[in-house]
């Protein structure tokens, strides 16, 4: 491998549900102009990174990103821009563009520049047939688009790995529950948007049904993970090193609106199904994170009573500063 041309870090798909958070937690360990925040778009009053700097990049142009990484002195890539599920099932030519053109942009500039990477996977990877507690080790059908996409860049990762020596390091995030940035067009979204309609409204309609269990987890967890795994000894990560499975609760949509009425005793819930029902059912209720546990020490802090807790006093704060 060759070596970086420095080491600061390049966030793309930064202005997301993840990147948002992410951005901040690493500027606050590596210093703010350490980390360079991209994204497709122009960052608007309510994602804006005014605490470091911040470049317009598509993860499709490969020209644009060798040389912001040589421009930047970049050492490591968090590769966060990518279409998700919804959007893709709408869309498919665009989420298959984006999620598999990006993640080999990606790649190819951390093989010809030494980059450490981090690509985030996905429940998604799993299929109908998988095993409703999807174990980390199981064969990977999916049906949707986006899932399919998650397959090819755990594949792609490893081959990235395993024939050129590309420090890859990826996690199959369960749907992330967060408060500061909107969520970005999966079908977990409901998981979030209820919050601010509870907050709001006083009503949400849903659009899965109301025994739709599926796994989640608070962006905290998800943010630990990241950093979890891109600390750990690279000797330590085994086979699953591009795509581990990591738990942190499972609950139907029905137990989630039960959980903000006892909170909020007016809230009332409609269930409506609309077509992110099939990508729901086609997912696992949970997964079995253990090869986490095992080779980084992964272990979450969220139950669903906490991030309820959390979600709403964070969401109230906000509104009211
Ligand atoms: P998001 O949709 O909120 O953000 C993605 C960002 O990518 C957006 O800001 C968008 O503008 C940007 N983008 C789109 N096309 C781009 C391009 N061509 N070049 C550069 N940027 C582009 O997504 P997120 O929720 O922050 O997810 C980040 C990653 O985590 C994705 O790989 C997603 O598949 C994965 N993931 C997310 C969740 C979740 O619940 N949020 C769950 C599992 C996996
Ligand atoms: C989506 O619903 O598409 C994402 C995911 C679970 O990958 N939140």
């Amino acid at each position: 491998m060759v070596e970086p041309p420095g080491d600061r870090i390049l966030v793309t798909g930064a202005l997301g549900q993840i990147g948002t958070e992410l951005v901040s937690e690493l500027r606050k360990k590596h210093g703010n102009d350490t980390v360079l925040a991209t994204d497709i778009r122009e960052p608007d009053n309510d994602r804006y990174f005014p605490e470091g700097p911040f470049c317009n990049l598509s993860v499709l142009d490969g020209e644009a990103m060798e040389k912001t990484v040589t421009d930047e002195g970049i050492g490591t890539v968090y590769h966060l821009a990518a279409i998700l599920s919804a959007t893709g099932e709408k869309n498919p030519e665009l989420c298959h563009r984006v999620n598999v053109g990006g993640t080999v942009t990606v790649l190819e500039t951390a093989r010809d520049f030494g980059l450490k990477v981090f690509v985030p996977s996905s429940i998604a990877v799993f299929g109908p047939d998988s095993p409703r507690i999807a174990p980390q080790k199981a064969t990977l059908n999916p049906t949707t688009t986006y899932g399919k996409t998650k397959v090819t860049g755990e594949v792609l990762g490893m081959n990235y790995f395993k024939q050129y020596g590309v420090d890859i390091r990826g996690l199959r995030y369960p749907g992330l529950i967060s408060w500061k940035a909107p969520a970005g067009g999966g079908t977990t979204d409901y998981a979030v948007d209820i919050f601010h309609a509870a907050i709001n409204d006083g009503h949400y309609n849903c659009f899965v049904s109301e025994d739709t269990r599926l796994p989640m987890m608070y962006i905290d967890d998800a943010i630990m993970a990241t950093e979890m795994i891109m600390q750990a000894d690279g000797s330590s990560l085994g086979t699953s090193r591009a795509g581990y499975n990591i738990r942190g609760c499972s609950f139907t949509a029905g137990e989630l609106a039960d959980r903000i009425s006892l909170r909020i005793p007016e809230f009332t819930c409609d269930f409506n199904p609309d077509f992110r029902q099939k990508v729901a059912d086609s997912w696992p209720n949970d997964v079995d994170d253990n090869p986490a546990k095992d080779d980084w020490g992964w272990e979450a802090n969220f139950n669903l009573d906490r991030i309820v807790d959390e979600m709403l006093e964070n969401l109230r704060k906000n509104q009211s500063s």
